[in-house]
């Protein structure tokens, strides 16, 4: 398996600001990181669940493992260098046959993160295809400023505002179909959004949002962040904890602390607010 983003990934990341399919474990290894995480989720629904996708990497020994990923990591150091920190993740989950989908967006508007040049690894569990709803993204886009976005608050719309670009121009569209053990990164400023699952399976990734330089600053104030590669001379994080068993409950406070701070950066001067 080449672990490594060839010459061609890189110059394709920087022309589209988008590069997959990237192969970064095994089918198999997949679905055992998929069978752990489904167990957690089936014994401890309070902790998560579609209000709380977010940060699970902190109480999670299967999500740790993936932020972590040698495969992934040094894939992601060809982009940004041998210093990395991750900001966030957040578990994308579509239930079969629902019409949970993601108007299209560019990740940087409400992340308050400068410069915009953090990335998302987005890796799947389960295969990603047209049919149950893969990210869609819009080749070239990230080259654009960050464009208008309206919150629309959709009930069906998976982002936290609903938020929404509208008139995006598809010519350029890409679809992002993953296996099992695959990955896409794209840049903070790409466009992209997905349609509702119709199929009768899960559609499951979870997006490593963001991997960032350590100089990167938070322009809201506080914000948290895993050094999980080189060293941080910088120190414009908090750092986090990593989990110590399966379910490491001692963290659960410290991903709660986590995720209010994300929602007052991801909500700022919106009128509503909701659970995740
Ligand atoms: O999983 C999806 O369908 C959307 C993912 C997304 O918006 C992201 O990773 O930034």
């Amino acid at each position: 398996m080449v672990m490594k983003l060839s010459v061609d990934d890189i110059s394709r990341y920087q022309k589209d600001g988008v590069v997959a399919p990237i192969t970064v474990m095994q089918p198999s290894v997949a679905n055992d990181l998929l069978r752990r995480l489904e167990s957690a989720e089936n014994s401890f629904p309070e902790l998560i669940g579609p209000e709380k996708r977010n940060n699970a990497h902190y109480i999670l020994a299967c999500l740790d493992e993936i932020v972590h990923r040698k495969e992934i990591l040094d894939a992601v150091e060809c982009l940004i260098g041998p210093d990395i920190v991750l900001t966030n993740t957040v578990l994308f989950i579509k239930e079969p046959n629902s019409l949970h989908h993601v108007t299209y967006h560019q990740d940087a508007t409400y992340m308050g993160l400068e410069p915009q040049t953090s990335l998302t690894a987005w890796i799947a569990l389960t295969e990603s295809t047209r049919e149950n709803g893969c990210v869609r993204m819009i080749r070239g886009s990230h080259r654009l400023d960050i464009q208008q976005h309206i919150d629309t608050f959709g009930e069906d719309n998976i982002l936290t505002r609903g938020q929404q670009i509208e008139d995006v121009d598809e010519e350029s569209a890409l679809d992002i179909e993953l296996e099992p053990g695959q990955m896409s990164l794209h840049h903070a400023r790409t466009i992209h959004g997905s349609g509702p699952n119709k199929t009768s399976d899960r559609r499951i990734g979870i997006a490593l949002q963001s991997f960032a330089h350590p100089s990167t600053r938070q322009v809201h104030g506080q914000d948290y962040a895993l050094l999980v590669r080189g060293s941080d001379e910088h120190g414009n994080f908090t750092k986090g904890p990593r989990p110590d068993a399966e379910v490491d409950l001692a963290n659960v406070g410290f991903r709660d602390r986590v995720n209010t701070r994300l929602s007052e950066i991801l909500y700022a001067g919106a009128e509503k607010q909701r659970g995740y």
